[in-house]
């Protein structure tokens, strides 16, 4: 008798997100992961981004993550939009969503009438960085008031990511951050990434990433 031995935790998840992957790419729909600090703008992010995408005709869903409370999951469902929320209380208040939660969640959809997913990761700057949840694309959200040193200081999460957003910019007046080079120590951790500024706030350069986002669905 041959046993097969999974030789640690990542592996085995890495394992169920290229099966997500899979699924994703046979149904039809794009996964997109987005991560950050808590606090940085993901749920305002997609509140402002979700009803352009909706004007453009694409049907689409949101998987919050959350140790606890279903508060962004509600902000989320008045946009008349799918929504599962994950806690990570209940098996240990994991700081991240790994692949094995995304499959349950996503299993709430009817996939085949969806075109895009979101997953709003843990608020979190490490650790979700770790785990691949089976996503297309990885988006990392970094607020202005976060200074210009965190890409450098918490490398990984830039590095696994394809594109970086930059948020609050309607607060650069009142701080401090040099803006040219948090975007400079973004592009030396990955110059490959896709690097883009908005204020979820006032509205300012979300058309512009609703269409870059319309442009990644299959
Ligand atoms: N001034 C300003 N405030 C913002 C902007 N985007 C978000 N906020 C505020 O920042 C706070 C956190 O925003 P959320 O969207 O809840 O952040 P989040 O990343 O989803 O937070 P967690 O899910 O808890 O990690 C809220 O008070 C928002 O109103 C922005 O562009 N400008
Ligand atoms: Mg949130």
């Amino acid at each position: 008798m041959k046993i097969q031995i999974v030789r640690d935790v990542l592996e085995a998840n890495d394992q169920l997100a290229d099966s997500i992957r899979g699924e994703a790419k046979k149904l039809g729909f794009t996964l997109i992961n987005i991560m950050s600090s808590p606090g940085s703008g993901k749920t305002s992010l997609l509140e402002s981004v979700i009803p352009e995408l909706k004007k453009k005709g694409i049907r689409l869903a949101v998987i919050e993550g959350d140790i606890t409370t279903t508060a962004d999951a509600e902000r989320i469902a008045i946009l008349d939009i799918p929504v599962a929320q994950i806690n990570t209380e209940p098996f240990g208040g994991d700081c991240h969503l790994g692949a094995e939660v995304i499959i349950p969640a996503l299993q709430k959809f009817d996939l085949a009438n969806l075109d895009l997913v979101f997953i709003e990761n843990v608020g979190n700057l490490v650790c979700p960085a770790e785990f691949d949840t089976g996503a297309d694309y990885n988006f990392v959200v970094i607020s202005t008031t976060e200074g210009e040193d965190k890409p450098l200081k918490y490398p990984l999460m830039f590095r696994v990511c394809d594109t970086a957003i930059i948020n609050k910019i309607d607060l650069l007046p009142y701080l401090d951050i040099d803006i040219n080079k948090l975007k400079k120590n973004i592009s030396q951790i990955n110059p490959k990434i896709n690097l883009m500024s908005c204020s979820a706030k006032t509205g300012e350069n979300i058309p512009g990433i609703a269409q870059f986002i319309f442009n990644l669905v299959k």
